[in-house]
């Protein structure tokens, strides 16, 4: 650790790093619409960042304001049509919580014809990071994208050679169908439609469907590139790994990571990691196994696992297929989540609130939720507000009230919050995510606790083994907590952990286009607001 603080130093005071002095804002524009779109072959309509799927790559530098401008041009009304951005992992300071794009916690979407622009400051924050629409079931219908945040000091630079645009991997589970029947048909039955496809990169295959050509990613012998790998799904997990070759950790979730190598590792819906491959193979093509996991494949014949793959092409290889056999991976040396420790520690802070969260599902057709099929956690289902909770903490700081339904935590500021899953019966883990905000991965579906170093990320798996987290209210405001599988989410598995209301009060002075997006929705027609 101590040689390793030394690198650190020594990478930050090298006047040869010394970077290029960014612009201080870094402007995107990006127009939702719907388009046609076929990733596996089979083409639907879309809601699309641009009409790509996944959207475009928006790319930053430390330290940069980024400022989004979002315009709202959907009209298939097959899907949704008003919509709102989450920009995953992006840390957010108090004053621009209302910028955070959780409906019906910190803003109101906006309907077809609207526009909003978000602006958020990065901070010091650098990694690998996504957007999504935070709206319901949206982004199953496509719009999903990477976000990048570089460093031009990257402590770690030495370790790769090569980290650009492509270097992105993007693994995301993929449906035939609009979400909208997809969500009344787990509402009514509790088994969530299985995926038609997995994607690596925006591309793959189903069963019996064409044969479309998988992603290639380039590589020259010799060369280290750094992966970012990021799980943009709604559902499905995958496992990762690369024929013949290693992958070494180095980030998790915008956190740099002691380096770490293994064969194989599992990433859960919303995680992202960072992994350096050395082409250092003879030179061929070689398969990149991405595979789907989440759902009884039996329940879609489309769906083959075994199908969700990408080409590791070295120069000088065949512009052809692997001629080795389509595998699941190595099965062997698998990232044990628990081993991955903080380039550079910081030790937890001691517990002011401990809190445990059961998770649950229960059927209950007269839930408030009116669902038939319900998650819980602590037995209350997460139901939206009408009024969003930032909203009511402006009006009534410390007096707001919200409904039991609302399941929000409320804590004074500058605490320090663990949150325990104690072992849960599900066979599959929930991947739980803080938003603006990340935690402490105290213990990772085991037994084993870690109290000294373990590394901070902004999702975390809540399954059959137990699950501690443990975060701080240093930033006062209503942070959503909740499974990023969002067909979960959206039948109730959802919280709001709100620190310090009056000081949010205090802090946080919205503009008058925030002020009006409420209004405007709620004038929408009904059919618009879905
Ligand atoms: C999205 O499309 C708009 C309109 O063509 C363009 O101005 C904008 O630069 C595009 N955004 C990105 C991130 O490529
Ligand atoms: C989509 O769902 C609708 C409603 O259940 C159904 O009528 C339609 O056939 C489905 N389309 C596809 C491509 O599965
Ligand atoms: C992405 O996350 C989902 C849900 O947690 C999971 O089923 C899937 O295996 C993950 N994908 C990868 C490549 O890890
Ligand atoms: C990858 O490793 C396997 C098993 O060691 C070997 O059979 C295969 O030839 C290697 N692939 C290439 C392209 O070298
Ligand atoms: C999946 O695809 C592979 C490769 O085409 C094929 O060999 C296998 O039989 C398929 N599996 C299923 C369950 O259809
Ligand atoms: C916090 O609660 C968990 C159970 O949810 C318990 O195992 C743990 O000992 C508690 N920790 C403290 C410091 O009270
Ligand atoms: C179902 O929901 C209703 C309405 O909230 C509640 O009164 C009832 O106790 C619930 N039943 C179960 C089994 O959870
Ligand atoms: C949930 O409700 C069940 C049945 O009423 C009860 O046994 C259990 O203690 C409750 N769990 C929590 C965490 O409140
Ligand atoms: C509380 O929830 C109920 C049922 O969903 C709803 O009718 C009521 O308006 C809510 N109250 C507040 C203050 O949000
Ligand atoms: C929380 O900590 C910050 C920074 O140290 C300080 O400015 C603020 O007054 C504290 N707030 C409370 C309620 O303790
Ligand atoms: C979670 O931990 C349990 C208990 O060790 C283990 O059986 C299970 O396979 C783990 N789940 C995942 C998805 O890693
Ligand atoms: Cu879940």
């Amino acid at each position: 650790m101590q040689f390793l603080t030394s690198l650190v130093l020594l990478a930050l005071s090298c006047p040869g790093l010394a970077a290029v002095v960014p612009d201080a804002v870094k402007t995107v524009t990006l127009d939702i619409i719907n388009a046609p779109v076929a990733p596996d072959g089979f083409t639907r309509s879309g809601v699309l960042a641009n009409g790509t799927f996944p959207g475009p790559i928006i790319t930053a530098t430390k330290g940069q304001t980024l400022v989004v401008h979002v315009n709202n041009r959907l009209t298939d009304n097959t899907m949704r049509l008003s919509t709102s951005i989450d920009f995953d992992g992006v840390f957010i300071d108090t004053p621009n919580i209302y910028n955070e794009g959780s409906p019906f916690v910190t803003t109101c979407p906006f309907g077809p014809g609207a526009s909003y622009t978000y602006t958020l400051p990065l901070g010091t924050q650098t990694g690998t990071f996504w957007y999504h629409s935070q709206l319901s079931m949206q982004y199953a219908d496509g719009l999903r994208a990477p976000l990048i945040i570089y460093d031009p000091a990257d402590p770690q630079a030495h370790l790769y050679d090569v980290d650009d645009e492509t270097t992105i991997w993007t693994v995301a589970d993929w449906w035939h169908n609009s979400s909208i029947p997809g969500f009344a048909s787990y509402l009514a039955t509790q088994i969530i439609p299985v995926a038609d496809a997995g994607l690596f990169n925006g591309r793959g295959r189903f069963n019996g469907g064409p044969l479309t050509a998988y992603d290639v990613v380039p590589v020259t012998t010799g060369k280290r590139y750094r992966f970012r790998i990021i799980n943009m799904s709604a559902r499905s997990d995958f496992m990762v790994s690369v024929d013949n070759h290693t992958l070494t950790i180095i980030e998790a979730d915008g956190e740099a990571t002691v380096p770490h190598t293994v064969s194989q590792l599992d990433i859960l819906a919303g995680q992202r990691y960072s992994v350096v491959l050395t082409a250092n193979q003879p030179r061929a093509n070689y398969w990149i196994n991405t595979i789907l996991g989440g759902g009884n494949p039996a329940r879609n014949l489309n769906l083959n696992v075994t199908l969700g793959r990408g080409i590791l092409r070295y120069a000088g290889a065949p512009n052809a297929e692997p001629t080795t056999p389509m595998t699941n991976g190595p099965g062997t040396n698998i990232l044990v989540e628990g081993d991955l420790r903080p380039l550079i520690p910081s030790p937890p802070p001691p517990i002011d609130f401990n809190l445990t969260f059961v998770t649950s599902m229960t059927a209950n057709a007269s839930s408030p939720s009116g669902f038939n099929t319900q998650w819980n956690i602590n037995n209350i289902s997460y139901v939206s507000p009408v009024v969003p909770t930032l909203v009511k903490i402006l009006q009534d700081g410390a007096a707001a009230k919200f409904n039991t339904t609302e399941n929000t935590f409320v804590f004074p500021a500058n605490k320090t919050i663990q949150v325990t899953f104690p072992p849960s019966t599900e066979d599959e883990l929930h991947p739980f995510h803080l938003h603006g905000n990340n935690f402490w991965l105290i213990k990772s579906n085991s037994s084993a606790e870690n109290n000294i170093n373990p590394i901070r990320r902004d999702v975390a798996g809540a399954g059959s083994g137990g699950t501690t987290v443990r975060f701080t209210t240093d930033k006062p405001g209503p942070w959503f907590f909740h499974c990023h599988i969002f067909w979960h989410f959206n039948v109730g598995l959802g919280s709001v952990i709100a620190g310090g209301l009056d000081e949010t009060k205090a802090e946080v002075h919205p503009t008058d286009a925030w002020d009006a997006l409420c209004p405007a929705y709620n004038a929408l027609p009904e059919g618009e607001k879905r």
